[in-house]
Order: structure tokens, then sequence, then C-alpha cells
């Protein structure tokens, strides 16, 4: 022991804030915030995770690639240590030489990812001002959380559907005084909403599920997984990329039983006469009853009329987690609830009508008080390019092809160069076997990581970056309501440096460093940011302390809670539909959209319809009979801090939930080590038999890292082995992760 003091500081991540004991140079303990009624598990791991052997110590430059430039070996693990100026030399070198003989059009800088929660050192936000300084790059478009309602939402609300979302949605707390159903498609997860981007302090989803059961609200959840809202709900199950049929044959039955209110249809949306043909079974003869829909779904027809009734008769709220919009086809179920909720004529009034995401993240559901953010100016990128997030692997394999997205036409660019800094598409990204491939077509990939994953070990050079723990930073999230000072608590491990560092030191070779830093230290720039979050706090009325206070406090509580938060847009809508319209084509709701109708796709027509994924259980084989989905990891965020979790005895490979009828069989039980596989790939999984998933269903997590090469079986369970990387649609071109047929062996 040196006789360095401990001390205890508290500090924010997306997964909330948790107070740190720190000796000298590490970390040697965390532990849960006081004020977080249900506090995430997850800081626990921090202590292993950040002094773990797997952090980047050094600089590093792929051997083959700083010989011969070398392509194809990607992944081959041999590496040359250099000190940082020769490193950074090599770096600014070779993309000044991208940019100058193939144009900044040839970098691609979405880099997409959570990185860590830290508002300046953000790596998203100084991936994204370093390349527009040196001239622009190719940007993404969306996210893999909702990539695909952001494209097909606006066309039926007319907002941004993250401003739908966080703007118009009610509060658990307005849902506790009204909703008297709760109609959850794809549950309500406490264990999701342990994260929030940016960070959450007081998790209070758990909580709220307690006052609903108080209040008598009825709770159902609709999907393959029990556990996917909490216990004492109602479990319908249904399969999983079979909701849009579940939502037609309710839809159906409101309108044979006379329930649909059609004043509200007449009033506030459009196309309900090109849509009801559809549903009755006028134009292809076919009615989508719930006779029809019972062999899609596996719901019995008297559910489905019962809970019909049930939510014509009472204050209904439909709720939609993001999955169904990750699958295949996802844009029918996100457009369809909005017309199921709209026949039940409850869109705009307290605890009624459709909601998105409840559950997925933390933040949704809480009701503050807007005053703005801290972010770091990113600049103008001068390449008008910009790829739908998900098809990364398409543009990398198929430069200058054309692809259609949200009615437009659109050309791959020809990438030469790949910078990714606080994200793993080696652990996010479809079918890993594929992303191996088209990995090997750019000349350069350059990768920030703190620790050795999968895409730091596929890079050619690798800069070792800070934790946030290594570095000062203010912590802050719209969706929350504290406020923290993030001391640097340890110095950098190994020869680590802030993204920000690295990135004025190319800048600086590039010539363009004071473009960059505009003269600024990391410390004038949280200054600087800082102040300006404290005078837009100050002109909106709320009070925030110095930065000097802030530092000597470390975290304080803002007062912007929202006395019943008026959720403007819907509800004026509501009052007023010709006064306060939408920003759709029509000014309302659109169940048929001109728009969409003229892009002309097969496979995303003009008002919502069944339209079966090409893989789920109702097109299963003998060779793929099981439907997999790949849900959040409960015991951390994605695939961070599974360096050390992957230490723990018996912890890896991940764990596959498996209905007892299907492990029956097969000759599986409780703790047998599995072979989860299909024709894009294997992995090593460890089988949890159980009654709470569907029969044919399998649900293994994501987030292990993936830990082979192209074709072997990955040790530790990453499900991207085995997902398929198709669009959502050409309208959405959003990941399909949920829409994936697998089968599962025992390993002996
Ligand atoms: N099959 C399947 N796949 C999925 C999903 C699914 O449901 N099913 N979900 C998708 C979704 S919604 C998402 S959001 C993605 C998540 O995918 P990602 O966001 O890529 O996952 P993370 O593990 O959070 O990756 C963040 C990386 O940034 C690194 N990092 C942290 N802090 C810093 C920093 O300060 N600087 C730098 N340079 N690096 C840092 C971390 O070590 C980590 O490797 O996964 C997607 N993939
Ligand atoms: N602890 C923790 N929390 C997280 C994250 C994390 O990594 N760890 N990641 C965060 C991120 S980035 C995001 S985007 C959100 C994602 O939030 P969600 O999209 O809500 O979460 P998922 O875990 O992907 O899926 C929730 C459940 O949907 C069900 N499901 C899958 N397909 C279908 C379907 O077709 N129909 C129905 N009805 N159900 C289906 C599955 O059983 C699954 O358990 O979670 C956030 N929360
Ligand atoms: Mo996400």
């Amino acid at each position: 022991m040196d006789g360095s003091t401990r001390q205890t500081r508290v500090t924010s991540s997306h997964w909330g804030a948790f107070e740190v004991d720190t000796e000298g140079d590490r970390i040697v303990a965390a532990r849960p915030f006081a004020p977080d009624p249900h506090p995430p598990a997850i800081p626990a791991i921090l202590p292993a995770a950040v002094h773990h052997r797997s952090r980047v110590a050094r600089p590093a430059i792929r051997r083959a690639w700083l010989a011969t430039r070398d392509r194809s070996g990607r992944g081959d693990g041999d590496y040359v240590d250099l000190p940082w100026d020769e490193a950074l030399d090599i770096a600014a070198a070779e993309i000044d030489r991208v940019r100058k003989t193939h144009g900044n059009g040839a970098i691609y800088g979405g880099s997409y990812g959570w990185a860590s929660a830290g508002r300046f050192h953000h790596a998203q936000g100084q991936i994204h001002r370093f390349l527009n300084t040196i001239g622009g790059y190719v940007a993404s478009f969306g996210s893999y959380s909702t990539g695909c309602a952001q494209s097909i939402m606006p066309h039926v609300f007319g907002e941004n559907f993250l401003t739908l979302t966080y703007e118009t949605q009610d509060s658990y707390a307005t849902i506790a005084d009204h909703t008297e159903t709760l109609v959850m498609f794809g549950g309500i997860n406490p264990k999701n909403s342990q994260v929030s981007m940016g960070g959450i302090t007081e998790h209070a989803t758990a909580g709220w599920f307690d006052r609903f059961a108080e209040k008598g609200m009825v709770r159902i959840n609709i999907g393959p997984q029990r556990g996917d809202a909490p216990e004492g709900c109602e479990w319908l199950p249904c399969r999983p990329g079979s909701d849009t049929a579940l939502m037609l044959a309710l839809a159906y039955t409101l309108e044979a039983e006379g329930l649909a209110d059609h004043a509200f249809l007449a009033s506030h949306c459009t196309g309900w006469d090109r849509f009801r043909p559809y549903l009755m079974g006028e134009t292809d003869g076919q009615p989508k009853s719930p006779d029809w829909a019972a062999p899609l779904t596996g719901v019995g027809p008297d559910k489905v009329r019962a809970l019909a009734r049930r939510m014509a008769t009472t204050r209904t709220l439909i709720t939609v987690a993001w999955s169904l919009q990750r699958q295949e086809h996802g844009e029918q179920p996100y457009w369809m609830s909005a017309v199921l909720a709209a026949m039940l004529g409850q869109i705009g009034l307290p605890g009624g009508g459709v909601g998105y995401g409840y559950g997925a993240i933390g933040g949704i559901g809480k009701d503050f008080r807007p005053i703005g953010g801290m972010t770091l100016p990113q600049g103008r990128n001068a390449v008008p390019d910009v790829i739908p997030v998900a098809r990364v692997a398409d543009m990398l394999l198929h430069p200058g092809q054309p692809y259609d997205f949200n009615g437009e036409r659109r050309t791959y660019p020809d990438i030469r160069l790949v910078y990714w800094a606080g994200g793993n598409p080696f652990h996010h990204h479809q079918d890993l076997s594929r992303l191996h491939d088209a990995w090997t077509r750019p000349e350069t990939v350059i990768v920030h990581e703190p620790w050795w994953t999968a895409t730091a070990q596929r890079a050619d050079i690798v800069f070792p970056a800070t934790t946030p723990y290594e570095r000062e930073d203010i912590g802050r999230s719209p969706l929350d309501d504290y406020l923290f000072h993030m001391p640097a608590l340890i110095p950098p491990v190994g020869e680590a440096r802030d993204d920000y560092a690295i990135f004025a030191g190319l800048a600086g070779r590039m010539g363009l460093g004071p473009a960059f830093t505009e003269g600024r230290s990391a410390a004038d720039w949280i200054d600087h940011l800082y102040a300006g979050f404290r005078d837009r706090a100050g002109a909106a009325g709320v009070a925030v302390p110095t930065l000097d206070e802030l530092r000597a406090r470390n975290w304080v509580k803002l007062d912007i809670a929202a006395e019943e938060q008026p959720k403007p847009i819907l509800r004026r809508f509501r009052a007023d539909p010709e006064g306060a319209p939408l920003r759709t084509p029509s000014g309302r709701i659109e169940i048929f959209s001109e728009t969409i109708d003229g892009f002309g796709y097969d496979d995303c027509p003009g008002h919502p319809v069944w339209l079966p994924p090409a893989e789920w259980q109702g097109a299963a084989t003998a060779e793929a009979p099981l439907h997999l989905v790949s849900p959040q990891p409960g015991d951390k965020l994605h695939s961070q801090l599974e360096a050390a979790l992957a230490d723990v005895e018996g912890a890896r490979p991940e764990t596959v939930l498996i209905h007892e009828e299907d492990a029956k069989p097969r000759g599986i039980a409780t703790g047998d080590l599995v072979r989860v596989f299909n024709r894009r790939g294997s992995v090593r999984a460890r089988a949890r038999v159980t009654s709470d998933i569907l029969p044919g269903v399998v649900a293994l997590p994501t987030g292990a890292w993936f830990g082979a090469g192209r074709g072997n079986m990955d040790p530790n369970g990453n499900p991207n082995v085995l997902t398929r990387d198709v669009g959502t649609s050409r309208l959405g071109q959003g990941t399909s992760a949920h829409s994936a047929l697998v089968e599962v062996a025992r390993l002996d």
C-alpha cells in the first residue's frame, strides 16, 4: 500500500450514478448512489473492467498493414506498439492521403455506438467534429435502436420520432392516474430502463408498475417472453414478428362489432376509406379476422375479441417496444399500432392512445421541463452522403450500387477509410461473417477504444482511449433531473489519451489544429460548454451552480420536475385538429399515406399491411426451426464492461433461454452447453430451460464479445453471428436483428 489516501466520489454513466472508491491510481470499489430507489448492479464490475488486462495499453498498428497495407488479415492479432508521436504521424498521413486522393467522401465516419455518458468527451461528438474540420465524411442516419421508426413515423404523425416519444407521450404519473388498460407489445422491462443515453439517476420504472398494480390497472404483456414485463402483468404469448397480424385482428373486431370511433377517424385521420377495405377483406378476399390471425400469431380468436372489447370500453394505452421495429417489416407494427389507437379514438387523451419505447430506456415516461443540454458543436459536414446506419456492410460490399431509402434512390459511396470511435460494430451489427467480408474492402480502418474489443482487433490503427473515470467531464441528460461533475477519478490507464487529445493531435499534424480546438484545452471546453448550459438553464428559470460549486458538490438535483406537463402536440391536435394540425401532408394522422404509396414499395405500401418476415416461425424449416430473439443484456450496457464480466466463473458463454418443449427432444437441460446455429454461423451458449418463453422461440442476449474468426464457432455467444443483415424495408432500411431462425443442439 503506498500511503495514498482513499477517496470516495460520485460519477455518472448511461446506467446511472454510482459512488466510486479510489486508492492512488486505482478504482477499488463501486457502489449504488443512495438517492436511486432501484440502483442497477452494473457498477460492481467496474473496478475489474477499468483495470482489466484487455485494456489497450499503447498505440498499436497492425504489422501487415504497416508493412504492405494488407487488408485481408484484419483480425490476425499481430500488432506493433508505437510511441504516440509516431502513430499519430502515420495516421495523419494516411487520412491526408485518402482525402487528397479520393476526397472526403471516401471516409466513413458514421461511427455508431453509445460510447460514454460525459457530455464533452462523448466520442461521437468528438469524431464528427474532427472529421468535419478536415473536410467532411460519409455520415449515418438513425440508430440501431429506432432507425426504422425514425423513417416511418414522421409520415404518420408528422413529427420526428424522437420528438414524438420524448415530448408528446404521457409520463408514468399520467398513466398511473388515467390508464385502465395497458396493452404492451413487447412488454415494458425495468431491466432495459436501467439505462438511458446520457444517464438516468432515479430508476423508477419498477416503482411505477407497483403503483399501476395498486390502482388495479390491467397490464397485458404481448410477446414471446413473460419476463419482458414486471411480475404480476398478464402474459399473452404471441409469436415474434406477428404483432401486425394481431393488431389487424383487434382492428377488425372493433370495426365488425361497431366499436371503432368513426367520428375520430373522420375528424383527425386521413385514409380510413382506403384502409378499411383491406381490413375487412374487400380488396384481397381475406378479412383480417381473429380466426385469420390465430395461426399466424398463436393467439386464440376469443382472446382477441375479448381484448378488443376491453380496449374499446376502457381508457387504453397501447405501448410498443422498440424491438418490434428492429425486425424485417418493422414499419408495419409501428404504423398499425397508430391506426389501432386511432380506431379507439383515444389519441391525445391523458393515459390513452399509443406510445413508443416505454421501458426501452429509463428516461421515457419521465417528465421534465426542457432546459437544453450541453454538446460539443460538431461543425458542418461538407460531404452530403449519408447512409442508413444499419446498411454499413452493404455500403462496404457494394460501392456505386443504387439502393432505395424512404422515397429516395441513392448510391453507396466508395469508402477507402473507416474511422470508428465509441462503438463496437463487431458486437452490434447483424451477420458478423458478412461484416467480416465487408471489412476487408476499405484500405484503412482506424479505431479508438479503451479495450481490445472485436472491433479494435480488426483495426489497422488502434488508439487507446481513456474511460470516463480517467478524465474530467459533466454528466447531464435532458431526460434526467440530476447534474454531475464527473471528476477524473484516476489517471489514464496505460498510455491512454482522451479522444479529444487524439483528434487534436491529428488535426495539428494536418495543419488544422486551431480549427479543431479553437485554442481551448479540454478544461477550457468544459468551462465554455458549461457556461452556455448554465445561461440557457437560467433563462428557463432553473438555477444551476457555477462550475466551481458543482466541482465542490459533485452533483446536484435540478428543480425541473414538471407539474402535469402539458404534452402539447397531440393534446392540442385532439382539441383542435384544424387549428393545430399535425405536420403531415394532410395535417392529420395518416392511416393511408399518399407519399408512401407514391414510393411504390411492395415491402411498405400506402397503408399498414401484414407482411411476414422471411425468417420467423411461420417459415420455420427443418434446419432452422426456432425463432431467435436477441434482447439487450440485463447485466451491462451492450458489450461494455464485458471483459471483466466474462471472467466471472460460469458467466460465458452467454445464456440462451429455451422452452422445455424444445429442450426435451434435443436432450437439453439447464446448464448444458449448446450450439446455436444456422447457415450464417454458430455460437456456443449455455442453456436455461424455462416455461416463460413461447415454444419455438429462443432468446440470446446481445453483448458477449465476438470471439471467433470467420466461419468458426463463436465461443462466447454473440447472437449477431446468427442474425440476418437485411433492411427492414426499402422505406426504413433499419436493422432486422430480431428476425432470424436457428437450431439448437447439445454440445458434448
Ligand atoms: N442482435 C442484435 N443486435 C443488436 C441489437 C439487438 O437488439 N439485437 N441492438 C442494437 C442496438 S439498439 C444498439 S444501440 C447497438 C449497441 O452497439 P454499440 O453502441 O456499438 O455497443 P457498445 O458496447 O455500447 O459500444 C460502445 C463502445 O465504445 C467504447 N467506449 C466507451 N467509452 C468510450 C470513449 O470514451 N471513447 C472511445 N473511443 N470508446 C469508448 C466501449 O468500450 C464500447 O466498445 O447494438 C445493436 N445490435
Ligand atoms: N440493461 C440494459 N438495458 C438496455 C440496453 C442494454 O444494453 N442493457 N440497451 C439499451 C438500448 S441501446 C436500447 S435500443 C433499448 C432497446 O429496448 P427494446 O427494444 O425494448 O429491447 P429489446 O431487449 O431489444 O427487446 C425487448 C423484448 O422484445 C421482445 N421481442 C422481440 N421481438 C418481438 C416481436 O416481434 N414482438 C414482440 N411483441 N416482442 C418481441 C423480446 O422478447 C425482447 O426481450 O434498450 C436499452 N436498455
Ligand atoms: Mo439501441
